[in-house]
């Protein structure tokens, strides 16, 4: 029995459940994924009990000679990983990336250019809710109603008549590429920054799988535990120009002690996706999505943009199944066993508790090992309860296929502990 189950059994009674939730679930929620057992490990390491305010060799505390290797390795990798020139590896978190950005550049006031949260945005690309919407002013660029894909000439007569001091690109449900030299062009047109948030794809730009906005965009921020299944955090990638602006925004200007255990976990997974294998692995990713792009398709789905060409799908329920919503469809898929996420889609009506969409994607699923075949039975499975949410049969027969799932592509088997 492990410590924490002696002294304290309710939170390792939590923990174990998570796990076995892990295990005997689909896991599709697009930014999710399943670390190895190595990044687990430097995760829970004593890395968790130091304070080491600064930068490698340059801390305000004593007794950070490993602190100091095991950053300077994350910084390392990284740099390989995705041809960076400077890499900041302490944002606790996406978010906290570009804020990092943000206060490195942007007076409170300034002026802020992104796609809209219902088109495929993040709440810290200015929404009101967010403190990104809270400071800066801020306007907003969409998908095309018609086609589902950015309009890079709209955007860049938004940019000439708004005149912003930074254009965002990246998204977290958008499922398409994105242009980085288009956004970039109408940033120079209008003599604005451009921080290009690739969270969601850190993985599949790292493996080339997914064009990079690095050595493009001035800045790039993304997360570490998504796609490229590294420890929990964020990343900013940025020049030399750039670099002690960002450097000193992220600590003193907006956090303490970075989380070592974490940034340890970033070190091991980064050197892990400079194996080989991880290029295998972002392929898979990629067409795992595809695959479940043409079953729902094939079943009558509309999908936003008509499909992907990267790990998640956007659902749009109103054509196929106007009375289903987001989420009505997020819990039936639940109950099988299967967990995605409720979504707004571009003109949405409802609001973000209810949505008319869903978000599906393919990093975790992809781990596990599944390939083509086991997306065919995944998709036919989504499908099937989103056609007869109420039918027992269905649901029956559904939460037998995802059981068959899980047990043919076990995550840790227990490995970790
Ligand atoms: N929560 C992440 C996502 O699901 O896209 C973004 O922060």
């Amino acid at each position: 029995m492990s410590d924490l189950a002696e002294t304290d059994p309710a939170v390792a009674d939590a923990i174990a459940g998570e796990e076995r939730r892990q295990e005997e679930n689909l896991e599709m929620i697009a930014s999710e994924n399943h670390v190895s057992p190595a990044v687990l490990e430097a995760q829970g390491s004593v890395m968790t009990n130091k304070y080491a305010e600064g930068y490698p060799g340059a801390r305000y505390y004593g007794g950070c000679e490993h602190v100091d290797t095991v950053e300077q390795l994350a910084i390392d990798r990284a740099t390989e990983l995705w041809s960076a020139e400077h890499v900041n590896v302490q944002p606790h978190s996406g978010t906290q990336a570009n804020q990092g950005v943000y206060f490195a550049v942007l007076e409170p006031g300034d002026k802020i250019l992104s796609l809209d949260l219902t088109h495929g945005g993040h709440l810290s690309h200015g929404h009101h809710v967010n403190f990104s919407g809270q400071l800066y002013e801020v306007e907003q660029y969409e998908v095309d109603p018609e086609t589902g894909y950015i309009d890079y000439d709209a955007l860049q007569e938004h940019a000439e008549a708004f005149d912003p001091d930074i254009i965002v690109s990246g998204s977290s449900a958008y499922p398409r590429e994105f242009d980085w030299e288009r956004v970039q062009a109408a940033a120079e047109a209008v003599d604005a920054y451009h921080l290009a948030d690739i969270a969601h794809i850190t993985g599949l730009v790292a493996a080339g799988v997914h064009s990079s906005p690095v050595g493009i965009a001035d800045f790039v921020t993304g997360s570490t535990h998504k796609s490229i299944r590294a420890g929990r955090g964020g990343i900013i990638m940025t020049t030399d120009e750039h670099a002690e602006a960002v450097d000193k925004a992220v600590f003193p200007g907006g956090q303490g002690g970075p989380l070592m255990h974490n940034i340890a976990g970033k070190a091991a997974g980064f050197g892990e996706a400079l194996e080989p294998e991880f290029e295998a692995y972002a392929e898979q990713v990629v067409e795992n999505a595809t695959v479940l792009a043409d079953v729902l398709r094939d079943r009558g789905f509309s999908l936003v943009s008509g499909g992907t060409d990267k790990h998640l799908l956007l659902v749009d329920l109103r054509e196929s199944h106007p009375d289903l919503t987001g989420a009505d469809a997020e819990d039936a898929l639940h109950e099988v066993g299967i967990t995605i996420n409720k979504n707004t889609v571009p003109g949405e009506t409802r609001s973000p508790f209810v949505t008319s969409g869903i978000r599906v994607g393919t990093p975790a699923l992809t781990t596990r090992g599944f390939g083509a075949a086991e997306m065919e039975r995944v998709g036919t499975c989504i499908a099937d309860v989103l056609d007869a949410p109420d039918d027992d049969g269905v649901r029956e027969h559904v939460a037998s296929e995802v059981d068959d799932l899980c047990a043919s592509f076990p995550i840790y088997d227990g490995e970790w502990r």
